[in-house]
């Protein structure tokens, strides 16, 4: 099985709010189908989600009674994108269904707790894709907070065991300087947590759940000696069908754990 993130970059326009990216969508999910490999999927919340998760830092968890509408409403909008998502997945013929993490789990202190995993595998077993994402999750200790599609990814590849994790976003890798003010900035094809250190600069922390260093250190945290975990630009078409189908591509691997 490969277990595959679609971030919020690429299925949506993270710079305005609530704005779906459908033609991208639909074409990553001919690609998956295309592809006819047994795949898991979890997206991102991308302008669903953090823009007014960052507005009232519901990632701080409860502070005071002015975050309870935006609890409420951001939740609802990262389901309406949930809900988009898997429309483009039927519409390409792959059978999927909305399971939303804040509905089925808690959170302990910022940490999920996966406990109960009957629904999913119930739905994988069937054939039928249960498709998760970045949500706000009910926390024992905090009130609530934030779960990122990359923390569901590390939970499910203790649960699914994948043979490969693949992240898309809309950034052909990881660079060694932010790509954005370095224009000589070079793309690294591997990385391991001794090259992440060195690497300078991060074009993405508008989001709550951190930029491209923190999803590197999630990714480190996927890999095993058997697995290594995949970055790529799902934005360039066909990128995500090639990868898929073992060829070699433009990405950044990550390797050898996280020290
Ligand atoms: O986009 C964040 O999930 P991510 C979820 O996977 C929310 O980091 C609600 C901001």
């Amino acid at each position: 099985m490969i277990l595959i993130k679609l971030g919020g970059s690429v299925i949506t326009d993270k710079a305005q709010y609530r704005t779906f990216n459908r033609d991208a969508v639909s074409r990553l999910c001919r690609e998956i189908r295309d592809s006819e490999e047994n795949v898991l999927v979890v997206h991102g919340a991308g302008s669903f989600g953090h823009v007014l998760a960052k507005e009232y830092s519901i990632q701080d968890g409860f502070v005071d009674f002015a975050q309870v509408p935006a609890v409420a409403r951001v939740q609802y909008d990262v389901r309406e994108l949930n809900l988009m998502v898997v429309r483009e997945m039927l519409d390409a013929g792959i059978p999927a269904m909305s399971v939303p993490p804040g509905s089925c789990f808690i959170m302990d202190d910022g940490k999920l707790i996966v406990d109960n995993t009957d629904v999913m595998l119930s739905a994988s077993h069937l054939g039928i894709m249960p498709v998760m994402f970045g949500d706000v999750v009910f926390d024992r200790k905090r009130g609530f907070g934030i779960c990122s599609g990359d923390q569901l990814m590390e939970i499910l590849c203790g649960i699914y065991s994948p043979e490969r994790v693949i992240f898309v976003s809309d950034v052909d890798g990881l660079y060694d300087r932010d790509p954005k003010s370095n224009p000589d900035s070079k793309l690294l094809t591997e990385v391991t947590s001794e090259l992440l250190e060195k690497v300078t600069g991060d074009s993405t922390i508008d989001d709550v759940t951190g930029g491209v260093k923190a999803k590197m250190e999630a990714m480190l945290r996927i890999t095993t000696p058997e697995r290594d975990c995949v970055l790529i630009n799902g934005s360039v078409p066909g990128r995500l069908y090639s990868i898929l189908k073992g060829e070699k591509i433009i990405s950044t691997t990550a390797r050898g754990g996280l020290r």
